[in-house]
């Protein structure tokens, strides 16, 4: 875990051959205090509005009895989540992570587990959605970014170390939600180190989309809710239209622009995954 486990400086910060080789042996890195605190705040009241993106929250079983909140968008938008996602900080990184070629934003949610009623999330990796979706390449990845603090008690991420150089595992369909085929996680257990990525919101972890994942559910007193962006290169654009988008353009912001922005409430511009199919905020 060590080896992928860095600090940020804002006045130092580039990805380095370091973070690269991490990122590349291990599937991940873990960037500490990423977000300032008035960041995090800011990032924080955005995804609260009542106003804004939960205007477009829906409830999803887990298949075991419990339940997460979701609000799942494509395109970024303009609102402080659109610009977060969008700087430097974030974008740029998982572009230069990702080895250099352009990136474009391919959705992002906010997934919310409630203290108390928070659901699992099965093992799985990313593409083995994103592959049905007609991306011939995992070229793929996501930024996981907590908005509270998350460690075993309220369903942390766990990776298994490295399970992205298995290459894509079959998905099947298992108690509500595609998971991973459980024999091929059995056996990747034995051989790969499992790690429960504890974080502090204000940290982000950059993860790659083979990355076999899980969280468990969450039976403490504290919520959970976390904001995840995920990338596709321009190079791997989708072969078939879906609900995510084709290639995009999307033009990286500076890191300041985030406190300079004060939207919360307007979400021009971004398609809503609702029960039932996408809604167009216009
Ligand atoms: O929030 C979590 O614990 C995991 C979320 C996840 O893996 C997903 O949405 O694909």
């Amino acid at each position: 875990m060590a080896d992928s486990v860095f600090t940020y400086d804002a006045s130092t910060w580039s990805v380095t051959p370091a973070m690269k080789e991490a990122y590349n042996k291990n599937g991940y890195i873990l960037v500490r205090q990423m977000l300032n605190r008035k960041e995090i705040e800011k990032v924080k009241a955005a995804l609260e509005n009542p106003d804004g993106v939960q205007r477009f929250a829906y409830t999803r079983e887990d298949g075991k009895k419990r339940t997460n909140k979701i609000v799942l968008w494509n395109h970024p938008g303009h609102d402080i989540t659109g610009v977060l996602a969008k700087t430097q900080r974030v974008a740029g990184t998982m572009e230069q992570l990702m080895g250099g070629d352009e990136v474009y934003h391919y959705h992002a949610k906010l997934i919310m587990k409630e203290a108390k009623t928070g659901g699992t999330f099965l093992w799985h990796q990313d593409y083995g959605y994103w592959y049905r979706n007609g991306c011939l390449y995992p070229d793929m990845a996501s930024v996981f970014i907590p908005v509270d603090d998350t460690d075993r008690a309220n369903g942390c991420l766990q990776v298994l170390r490295g399970s992205h150089r298995l290459g894509r595992v079959d998905h099947l369909d298992i108690a509500d939600q595609l998971g991973a085929d459980p024999e091929r996680v059995e056996q990747a257990q034995k051989v790969l180190e499992h790690i429960y990525v504890e974080m502090k919101a204000r940290d982000m972890l950059f993860f790659h989309c083979n990355l076999l994942h899980t969280s468990d559910q969450n039976s403490s007193d504290r919520r959970r809710w976390v904001f995840i962006v995920s990338f596709n290169k321009r190079s791997n654009n989708p072969y078939k239209e879906h609900h995510h988008p084709q290639y995009t353009p999307m033009t990286k912001v500076e890191d300041s622009a985030l406190l300079e922005c004060d939207e919360t409430k307007n979400q021009e511009g971004k398609w809503f995954m609702v029960p039932g199919g996408l809604f167009c905020v216009a």
